[in-house]
């Protein structure tokens, strides 16, 4: 998600400002009557086997699809997720070569990497982060038409794996998923999209929408997917609202962290935080990825019911026990959840 970039000391960021403490401030009081969260990542063990994920990410407009990456990678060398692939939403020609330069940093350069073949929203690079990141780090895709096909990656990759045992995860545009549904059979699976996505996916997770209702980037930007993937996804969807990574700020422990000298996730938040003068950045597409791999549970709270999106690019929600859909609302304080964020956004290469 992008979020609005208003100047410092302005009105909107003021009262984002008091906002966030009177936050604080509340969930500081109510935290104080519980027993300490077990929320660092170094205190926390893994206690299942790994979660087989694929993330679709539209790189490039904003930099916590940097961060949500680099978790991704530091949950897998935990032994948490195991990595299937790396979309690209955004065909940008900086986007793929930007995935490839973070997947190579953290030892899986060979990684599969899709983006769309024909159409998708085309975003510029808010800031320039990736062209001035990117080519000082080794990769092997110097532009995004040089990534698969998002829908010939996904059908691979899904097609090869155990039913029901892949999550997949967005934190941008819904473009792939739609075409991923409409996609015919073919030599790579004998099965329509729709079919294949319900045999082989366990859970979708979606960085995306505002809830109970509103409007958010990520599925305003392609409406007309987020309609057909919204109403057309034959497994359970779990979002990640606005409200919930706007509350959680992560950046700035990461930019200070001298230890990481040679890390391309470091320099893009260095890069992407000074142009924005801010000292951290919101962690919408992280909350996303942090819940797609452990659950939500320890962190966060699902409301279930069922998303209904419309072609303004708006959703809404009916509340419903029985429902498809669930979003997140915070269980745990939201410096908690900025602290494990942090953490795993430091890790360092195996
Ligand atoms: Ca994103």
């Amino acid at each position: 998600m992008v979020g609005y970039h208003p100047k410092p000391g302005s009105r909107s960021v003021k009262l984002r400002s008091l906002s966030v403490c009177f936050v604080a401030l509340l969930f500081s009081c109510e935290a104080a009557n519980k027993p300490p969260a077990q929320a660092r990542e170094t205190a926390r063990e893994p206690v299942r086997g790994p979660v087989s994920i694929v993330l679709d990410t539209d790189i490039g407009p904003d930099v916590d699809d940097v961060g949500a990456l680099a978790m991704l990678h530091a949950l897998a060398d935990r032994g948490e997720a195991r990595i299937l692939g790396v979309m690209s939403s955004n065909p940008n020609q900086w986007a793929a070569p930007a995935i490839d330069v973070v997947n190579t940093y953290f030892g899986r350069g060979d990684l599969p990497i899709g983006a769309p073949r024909n159409g998708g929203v085309v975003i510029a690079n808010a800031y320039g982060w990736n062209e001035a990141i990117v080519p000082h780090y080794p990769h092997n895709l110097d532009r995004t038409d040089d990534a698969t096909d998002a829908v010939v990656a996904y059908r691979k990759l899904l097609a090869a794996q155990p039913d029901r045992s892949v999550t997949l995860v967005t934190i941008g545009f819904l473009t792939n998923l739609k075409n991923l549904l409409a996609s015919p059979q073919d030599a790579l699976s004998s099965l329509g999209g729709k079919q294949l996505v319900a045999k082989k996916v366990k859970q979708l997770v979606v960085m995306g929408g505002k809830y109970p209702r509103g409007k958010e980037f990520n599925l305003e930007q392609d409406p007309e997917a987020a309609v057909a993937v919204v109403e057309n996804w034959p497994t359970p969807i779990l979002f990640s609202g606005s409200e919930v990574g706007e509350k959680v700020f992560t950046g700035s422990a990461l930019v200070r962290d001298s230890t990481l000298a040679n890390s391309p996730v470091r320099e893009a938040f260095r890069f992407y935080l000074a142009k924005d003068q801010q000292p951290a950045r919101p962690s919408w597409d992280q909350t996303a990825v942090l819940v797609a791999v452990r659950g939500h549970a320890d962190y966060f709270n699902a409301v279930a019911g069922q998303c209904r999106m419309y072609r303004d690019g708006h959703n809404e929600w009916t509340p419903s026990p029985n429902g498809p859909h669930r979003y997140l609302t915070f269980k745990r304080p939201p410096a908690e959840i900025q602290a494990v964020v942090e953490d795993l956004m430091r890790h360092p290469p195996k």
